[in-house]
């Protein structure tokens, strides 16, 4: 009988200050000692290992973060939940792609090389992380109600250091262990991880809906860039994924039930979602804590993919003014298009297309119609339109247009509800001339929809919708507009890339006080939250990272923290931040130079 004894494993606890004589104090190596010797070697080695510990972002409503860090290997991670099943379930996801994260914080993760190739001493080996995860609802669905807050405890005592997670729903318990993952760096010198030893974060968010969005038909965007988009959210704790899926340039939504949409209208047959992609899809964000929100936008920012019902099925016209020149005339970026009022059948394929849309997204909370832009000019040029509106007696002056632009409306509310089995859906639409003080409250019931204003933050529609009650979303352009609009390209002389809007201003910008300003208060019922707005005129796979982060983050901090100060006690954090969204394979924009990183 032989028996092997493992060696008595014990826990160093590496203290900040560090065993190299130099102090890392977030992310910056200072020397301990008062000698003033420089060792180039130890003070290399301490910035390779150097990390931002307890850099939390965004920053929690209350987080105590101790000093000292014990190393653990991603093998010695284990978990137990107590949860209803189907919260279980997506937990055990949760937890997967925790630790994947964790293993992205090695710097050969990229290059595909196996990571913890050792050297590690038996402290390294003998620690485990265990995670203890208590969820008390059972919803796993996203809505405006959600209970997103969490509290998190981690301890160490011996060999073990423990994460304990109570939460109200999943959601909750999602963002506790993005935090989590923010208290664990990579350490060099012993190809291990580290983790801070104790700390206690008890966090909600300020803003129930807090988004981005992305416009598909611009440009097509590929499956692994939204998945990328939808990672790199959930770890900034954003929660709504706005996809403009489609627009007059193309129509790459495959419809089972209508295929000629996108075989007229997508940019060719791989620029395509099909309905596995778009399931797949809505299923990776919502384990990722993401609403996946679809935006039909009508009846403007239609045309290109409607033509072939008057091509080969005798439908008739259902789009028009469809790229009409000069299209200055007619909309206010070509390639233009309108639905036509005047034909029954558009309802009919409106209909089937949020039958379509509506399983594929299920189950929806929330439903964004678009809505804005719409150009009365090219309805009452087209013959048709104005002979259906002289028919009926409708008359053919501004009011008469806006009348029938309410009553499409209320038409596709009605549609999109019996899509959904004649359950109301709460709808989203941009601020255009129908939400207008004198037109909102004529069309526009302010328990069914929620307002998204795209203007500036000094437009009085602003106030004007808080003060009759209607919710709203913030995407002011002159703040939250992350592409360069569309002037740079139509050459008119209008470049929104400049001055380029820098994470500072998206961080600034503080929609409470717009309400204030405008209303005397914070009106924080009806402010449901913001999205930062990537329309894709410039923009394809190569540039979305870049474009939508490390800014989208600096969102992200002003709707879950919302701060009382400004961007500059918070830059450290958001610099450090930003270089573990690239660690974790998002090619964020860079903010500085890497000396200003490592000196000061
Ligand atoms: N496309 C759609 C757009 C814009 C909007 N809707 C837009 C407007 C102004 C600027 C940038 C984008 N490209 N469908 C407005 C909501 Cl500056």
């Amino acid at each position: 009988l032989t028996l092997i004894l493992a060696p008595a494993a014990t826990t160093t606890f590496f203290s900040l200050p560090s065993p190299w004589g130099y102090r890392c104090d977030v992310g910056r190596c200072i020397k301990e000692d008062n000698t003033g010797v420089e060792d180039l070697v130890t003070l290399n080695t301490c910035k390779l290992t150097c990390g931002p510990f307890g850099v939390l972002w965004p920053q929690p409503k209350s987080a105590t973060v101790g000093k000292e860090v014990v190393q653990f290997l991603p093998s010695n991670i284990t978990h137990k939940t107590s949860c209803a099943p189907a919260v279980c379930e997506l937990l055990e996801q949760a937890v997967v792609i925790f630790k994947d994260n964790l293993q992205r914080y090695h710097p050969d993760y990229a290059a595909g090389l196996t990571p913890w190739k050792g050297p590690w001493g038996p402290a390294t080996v003998g620690h485990t992380l265990n995670l203890d995860v208590t969820v008390n609802t059972d919803a796993t669905r996203l809505s405006l109600e959600t209970d997103e807050s969490y509290s998190l405890s981690v301890s160490t005592t011996g060999q073990t250091t423990t994460a304990i997670i109570i939460t109200a729903t999943y959601f909750g318990a999602r963002h506790a262990l993005e935090t989590l993952s923010q208290l664990v760096e990579y350490q060099e010198y012993q190809d291990s991880l580290m983790i801070v030893s104790t700390a206690e974060v008890s966090d909600s968010p300020v803003f129930k809906y807090r988004g981005l969005i992305l416009d598909t038909s611009r440009n097509f965007i590929g499956v692994e860039a939204i998945e990328r988009t939808l990672d790199t959210m959930a770890a900034n704790k954003l929660n709504s994924f706005h996809w403009h899926i489609t627009d007059s340039h193309s129509f790459p939504l495959y419809l089972e039930s209508l295929p000629k949409m996108s075989y007229y209208g997508a940019y060719s047959s791989r620029h395509v979602y099909y309905p596995a992609d778009i399931r797949h899809l809505v299923e990776y964000g919502r384990v990722r804590g993401v609403r996946v929100l679809p935006e039909f936008d009508a009846p403007a920012h239609v045309g290109n993919g409607w033509q072939w019902t008057e091509k080969e099925e005798g439908l008739g016209k259902l789009a028009v003014c469809v790229n009409r020149e000069p299209w200055q005339s007619y909309c206010v970026e070509p390639p233009c298009g309108q639905l036509n009022l005047a034909n029954p059948n558009m309802y009919k394929l409106l209909g089937q297309i949020y039958d379509e849309m509506v399983q594929l997204f299920s189950p929806l909370d929330l439903f964004h119609y678009g809505g804005d832009e719409v150009n009365l000019n090219c309805w009452n040029t087209t013959a048709e339109i104005v002979a259906w509106m002289t028919e009926n007696n409708n008359g053919l002056d501004a009011d008469a247009y806006y009348v029938q632009w309410g009553t499409f409306q209320e038409r596709a509310r009605q549609l999109l509800t019996t899509a959904n089995g004649e359950k109301e859906v709460t709808g989203i639409l941009w601020t255009s001339h129908l939400t207008e003080a004198g037109h909102v409250d004529r069309f526009l019931n302010n328990s069914q929809y929620i307002i998204q204003i795209w203007t500036t933050g000094d437009d009085p529609v602003i106030g004007e919708l808080l003060k009759k009650n209607y919710r709203v979303i913030f995407s002011t352009y002159d703040s939250w507009y992350l592409d360069c609009g569309m002037g740079a390209w139509v050459g008119e002389g209008n470049n929104w890339c400049s001055p380029y809007k820098g994470w500072q201003k998206v961080y600034d910008f503080s929609p409470y006080e717009i309400a204030i300003n405008q209303t005397g208060a914070d009106q924080r019922d009806l402010i449901m939250g913001g999205e930062a707005a990537l329309w894709t005129e410039q923009v394809d796979d190569t540039a979305v990272d870049s474009k939508l982060w490390p800014r989208g983050a600096a969102l992200a901090e002003r709707l879950w923290t919302n701060p009382s100060a400004n961007w500059k006690p918070a830059e450290t954090r958001f610099i450090h931040n930003r270089q573990r969204l690239v660690k974790r394979g998002v090619m964020a924009e860079r903010i500085q130079p890497e000396w200003c990183h490592q000196n000061e």
